[in-house]
Order: C-alpha cells, then structure tokens, then sequence
C-alpha cells in the first residue's frame, strides 16, 4: 500500500459523510461544519464546508488518513484537491434524494480519472423510503460508466454499516488490510 494511506468520502449533501468519519475516527475528529445557508438549510442545518478528517491506526501499525469532501457543488474545487494522494474513495449517495441515480452520474464523471485506476466503493443511505430505484438500479449506472464498484445499502449511524463499507474498500487495497478490526476503539 502507498506511504499516503488515504481514502475520501464523497457524495451529496447530507448522505452522512461527516457522519461515517466520526464513527470511524479512532481520533476526535476535524469538521469545518457551517450552519447551511442556501438550498442545504431544508435538509439540513450543517453542513461541510471545507473537509473532515478523522484517523484510524492500522492493525499493521499504519495510520489510515480519512477525509470527507463537502457535498455541495459549489465547493467542488475542493474535491480536487483532497482526492490529491489518495489511495481510495468512498461515493455516499442519499437514495432519498429526487434522483439519486443522477447524482451518482454525477459524482462519477466528477471522480471520473480517480476512479479509473482507483479502488471505489458505493454506499447509498437513507434506503428506507420504499420508493424509488433499486440497489441494482445503481448497478446499472455503474454500468452505463463501465466500472463493477461493490455498492452496499448502508445508514451511516449504525457505525457497523460504515465499518463493512470500508472494509470492502481494504479489501480492493489491500486483502490483509481488511483484516483490521475497525469496530475496537468503541
Ligand atoms: N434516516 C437516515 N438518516 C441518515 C442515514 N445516514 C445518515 N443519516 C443522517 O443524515 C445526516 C447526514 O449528515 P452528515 O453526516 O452531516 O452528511 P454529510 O454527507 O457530511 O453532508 P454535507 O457535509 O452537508 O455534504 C445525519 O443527520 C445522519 O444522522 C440513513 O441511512 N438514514
Ligand atoms: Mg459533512
């Protein structure tokens, strides 16, 4: 594995980003969360405007660096520079949003040269509404992008979701990583 240890959550806005790093972090994590000012307020009250970051001690002795992106568009740049040296991304998409599977495409072209000769892995959150596309559904935009990423049902208060959603990212890495027992520093 790369010196860098790296990987990046990305996603939309409020898919729980923040959220996965603060269970995750064996540190307390750094959030740059901002009361929401435009169209975010309706969903809700903070959000990310520069990055998080948050760690975890490797059980080889490494430390794996975590950072997450703000979701909203306009800080984009942002996501530029933080996918600089990283050895794998995480794509949070908000199934509850009005179309997910376009804000998956999104996010695609947006990571579109990482991702080429990348790991990746999907988690779609907020699966409880009933309506909407299917977790096969977001297969198929993968697809449509010709990438097989592993895409996971996950809800990111349950630190058990985003511990397996990070160990199939480890696993792409490196096998022996996924060995790692994310869920001890309780
Ligand atoms: N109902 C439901 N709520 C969830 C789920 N996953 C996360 N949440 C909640 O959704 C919110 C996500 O907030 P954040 O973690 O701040 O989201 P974010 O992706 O960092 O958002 P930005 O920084 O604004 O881009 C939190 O209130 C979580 O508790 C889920 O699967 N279902
Ligand atoms: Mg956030």
């Amino acid at each position: 594995m790369s010196t860098q240890n790296k990987i990046v959550f990305t996603g939309v806005v409020g898919a729980g980003k923040t959220t996965a790093i603060t269970h995750l972090s064996n540190i307390a994590p750094i959030t740059t969360e901002q009361i929401a000012t435009d169209e975010t307020r309706s969903k809700k009250k903070y959000t990310t405007v520069a990055m998080d970051y948050g760690s975890i001690r490797l059980d080889n002795g490494e430390v794996l660096h975590l950072y997450g992106t703000p979701g909203q568009q306009r800080f984009n740049f942002v996501w530029d520079v933080l996918i600089e040296g990283c050895i794998g991304l995480v794509l949070l998409m908000d199934h509850s949003n009005p179309d997910p599977l376009q804000d998956l495409r999104l996010f695609l072209r947006s990571f579109e040269k990482f991702i080429a000769d990348h790991a990746a892995v999907v988690g779609v959150t907020h699966m409880t509404y009933a309506s909407g596309p299917k977790l096969d559904d977001y297969h198929q935009v993968l697809k449509e992008f010709g990438l097989n990423l592993a895409v996971f049902e996950v809800d990111t208060r349950n630190k058990n979701d985003v511990v397996i959603l990070v160990q199939a990212l480890l696993y792409t890495l490196d096998p022996g990583l996924a060995d790692t027992e994310l869920n001890k520093h309780e």
